[in-house]
């Protein structure tokens, strides 16, 4: 085989992997939006919480199912609730967000909680946090350390 015939044959399969990325899934991950993405720090190892906005303007529902972080040993999904005028929260494994709905995750409400800091954080700092779906490809998102003050 000739050197050119050996790049084309090469190129090709690149298209084939596009072609195949392309069907995969991915067009669906363009179109959940997501916005003011914070990560509320709390001081010495206490857990820190994300907030976001969701937006799915996809044609099909999709599934939020968790997120992660290098900067945390632990990510969880918390619904802060309040009962008998006593606040707790619980843990939600799931949450579906369907087409042209948003989903607000805020104080009060549903929240990421980050335990067990990997890394020195700071206020102004960037995190990188990939939430993740039961039927999407994996989100990366950055999330803006700040105080708790500010919100
Ligand atoms: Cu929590």
């Amino acid at each position: 085989m000739s050197v050119s015939q050996r790049s084309i044959m090469k190129r090709r399969a690149m298209w084939g992997l596009f072609a195949l990325m392309m069907s995969a899934g991915t067009a669906h991950a363009q179109d959940l939006e997501v916005t003011d993405a914070q990560l509320r720090l709390l001081p010495g190892d206490l857990p820190a919480a994300g907030y976001f906005t969701l937006h799915n303007a996809g044609s099909d529902a999709v599934t939020l199912s968790g997120a992660e972080s290098a900067a945390f040993a632990m990510t969880h999904m918390h619904l802060s609730t309040e009962e008998d005028g006593m606040a707790s929260m619980k843990s939600v494994d799931q949450l579906e967000v369907a087409t042209d709905e948003t989903l607000e995750f805020a104080p009060g409400g549903y929240h990421l909680m980050f335990m067990k800091r990997q890394q020195p954080l700071e206020v102004g700092d960037e995190v990188e946090v990939t939430l993740q779906f039961e039927d999407q490809p994996p989100l990366p998102v950055t999330f803006e350390v700040v105080s708790p003050a500010s919100m």
